[in-house]
C-alpha cells in the first residue's frame, strides 16, 4: 500500500502568514505561536513572509494573491473574530473561513486556518498562548505537514494531461 504523510521538517520550505490586525493583542500572540512552531521545526526566518490586513474579512484576498504568486509552499492564516452584539460576527467569520478554503482550492496551495472564532475575548486569549494552547502554533504545524505532503504527492504523481498539476503547490514545486 502506498501511504503518504507529510513530515514536520520545515527546513527549506517557504511560508507566508496572513494575519488580521483587528483584536491585535490576540493576533500578535498567534503570530508568535506560528513563528515559534516554524523555528522549532527548522524553518529559516528569511523564508517567511508576514502580511498584515485590517480584519479577518480581508484575509482571503491577500491569501489568494500570495498563493497565486507561486512563491510559497504553504500559507498560514491567523486572526480573531470575536462575537459582538450584532450579526456582524457571523458574516465576517463565515466569509473568512469560506474565503480561505476557496483560496486554497483555487490555487492548489495549502492554506491553514488559524482564525479564532470565539464568543468572548477570554476564549480568544486562551487559544492564543494561555490555557488552551496557541492556535497559531497549530496552524503552522499543519502548514508544514501539508507542504511536505504536497512535495511527496508531486513527486509520486505526474500532472494530468489537462495541465492541472497534482501538486498541492504546483508553481512552488516547479521552481525547485
Ligand atoms: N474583524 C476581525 O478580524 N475580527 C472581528 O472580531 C471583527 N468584528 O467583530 O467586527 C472584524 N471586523 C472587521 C472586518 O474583518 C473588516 O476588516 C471590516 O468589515 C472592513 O472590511
Amino acid at each position: 500500500m502506498k501511504t503518504f504523510e507529510g513530515t514536520l521538517d520545515a527546513a527549506g520550505l517557504r511560508f507566508a502568514i496572513v494575519v488580521s490586525r483587528f483584536n491585535e493583542m490576540v493576533s500578535r500572540q498567534l503570530v508568535e505561536g506560528a513563528r515559534d512552531c516554524l523555528r522549532r521545526h527548522s524553518a529559516d526566518d528569511d523564508q517567511l513572509t508576514l502580511a498584515w490586513v485590517p480584519g479577518a474579512w480581508e484575509i482571503p484576498l491577500v491569501a489568494q494573491r500570495l498563493a497565486r504568486s507561486g512563491e510559497f509552499d504553504a500559507l498560514i492564516c491567523l486572526g480573531a473574530v470575536i462575537r459582538g452584539a450584532t450579526a456582524h460576527f457571523d458574516y465576517v467569520a463565515g466569509q473568512a473561513a469560506a474565503g480561505v478554503a476557496r483560496a486554497a482550492l483555487d490555487t492548489g496551495v495549502p492554506i491553514t486556518f488559524g482564525i479564532l472564532t470565539t464568543d468572548t475575548v477570554d476564549q480568544a486569549l486562551e487559544r492564543a498562548g494561555l490555557k488552551a494552547g496557541n492556535k497559531g502554533f497549530d496552524a503552522a504545524l499543519a502548514a508544514i505537514e501539508m507542504a511536505n505532503l504536497g512535495r511527496g504527492l508531486a513527486s509520486a504523481f505526474r500532472p494530468p494531461a489537462n495541465g492541472r498539476a497534482a501538486s498541492l503547490a504546483p508553481e512552488a514545486a516547479a521552481r525547485r
